[in-house]
Parts: structure tokens; sequence; C-alpha cells
């Protein structure tokens, strides 16, 4: 199955983001784009691939020891960026030494199950609203979301996603998100 680690923000904030978010399809292309559901937000700490059953008992064993080192932490959604003009996001701020930190340890748990982790690029927090299969100038959208600036919220958990790719049938179908694994942060998990 395909999995990955990851911060699920709560509803306030996905619901403030999603109201920022609107704003934004009024401009020029707005159409053209992917836009990712509020129903899938989430700031990725480490992306899994394809993962095979046999090391999901350990897998689970390391994300749950990697929560429980670390404790729980604030953050706020901030402001956007994009990748060329192929992504557009959503900042965060707050407690991003944590983040990176919680981002580090999911990274290592899943290498250390057996999994075969990319080479470490760096680590750009970030949730994505939009894609473009092809390039286009997203400066707009990133100034349109420049003075959003959301409510802090406490990071409590570490959340294991499986993402189910559309089956191709029809356009614009998105992929599923369901959580298989939540831990606690901190002592308490
Ligand atoms: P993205 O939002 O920047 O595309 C599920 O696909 C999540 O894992 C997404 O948040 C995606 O980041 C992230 N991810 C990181 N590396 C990926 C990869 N090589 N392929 C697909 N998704 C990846």
């Amino acid at each position: 199955m395909r999995l990955f680690a990851a911060v699920l923000p709560p509803e306030q904030a996905v619901n403030e983001l999603g109201h920022a978010v609107r704003e934004l399809g009024s401009l020029p292309g707005a159409d053209e784009l992917r836009w990712t559901g509020p129903e899938s937000w989430h700031l990725t700490l480490a992306f899994l691939g394809e993962v095979d059953e046999s090391v999901l008992d350990e897998l689970h064993a390391r994300l749950g020891r990697a929560a429980r080192r670390t404790d729980p932490f604030a953050l706020r959604l901030h402001g956007g960026g994009r990748f060329d003009g192929r992504a557009l996001w959503a900042s965060v701020a707050g407690g991003l030494d944590e983040l990176r930190l919680l981002a580090e340890r999911a990274d290592a748990a899943a290498r250390r199950s057996g999994i075969p982790m990319e080479q470490h690029r760096r680590y750009v927090p970030h949730l994505t609203l939009a894609r473009s299969r092809t390039p286009v100038d997203l400066r707009p959208y990133v100034a349109g979301l420049g003075p959003f600036e959301g409510s802090p919220w406490q990071v409590t958990e570490l959340a294991l996603i499986r993402s189910t790719l559309p089956g191709g049938g029809s356009p614009g179908e998105r992929p599923r998100y369901d959580p298989v694994g939540r831990w606690a942060l901190g002592a308490a998990g």
C-alpha cells in the first residue's frame, strides 16, 4: 500500500484556510489548476511510497516511538508558496524546528523498518493546495495568500495515511487519503 506520514490540521485551521483559498478562485486561470480538497489537507512529514504489508507491524511500532519522543508543539498556517509553476501551497509557522524533527524521526522510523526512503531533500513544510500539469505563473496566488494568518493549534498527533490513487476513470479525480494509524505525541502517547 502507498503510505505517507503527516500532521493533520484541525477543523478550525482547515476552515480558515478554506476561506482564504475560496478567494483565490476568482484569479485568472484558477479553473485550470487541480485543487486539492479541504478534506485531504495535510502536512507531509515523510513519503514512504509503496510499502509491503510485512513491514507494517515494525513500522507502526517505530512511528509510535517517534511520536512519543516528540513533545506536542504549536503550528499555524500562514501565507503561501510554490514549487516552480507546478504546485501552490500554504505555508506554516510556529514550531518549525519541532516539525522538522518529527519529519526526521518519521523518516528514520520508515528507513529502519526497511523501507527504501528517497535521499534527503531539504524538508520544506507545506500543505499542497493546487497542482498544475503544465507550468503556470503561480505568483498571483502566492501573493493572494500572503496576508493569510491562521489561528495556532497544538500538534498532538502523528498520522500514517494510506493514499489510494484514482483509477483514471474521470478527469479531476483525486487520490483518497485514509488514516491507518495515529499516535499521540509526547510522554502521554
Ligand atoms: P506534495 O503535496 O508536495 O505533492 C501524498 O502524495 C503526499 O506525499 C503529498 O503531500 C506529497 O507531497 C507527498 N510526497 C512527497 N514525496 C512524494 C512523491 N515522491 N510522490 C508522491 N507524493 C509525495
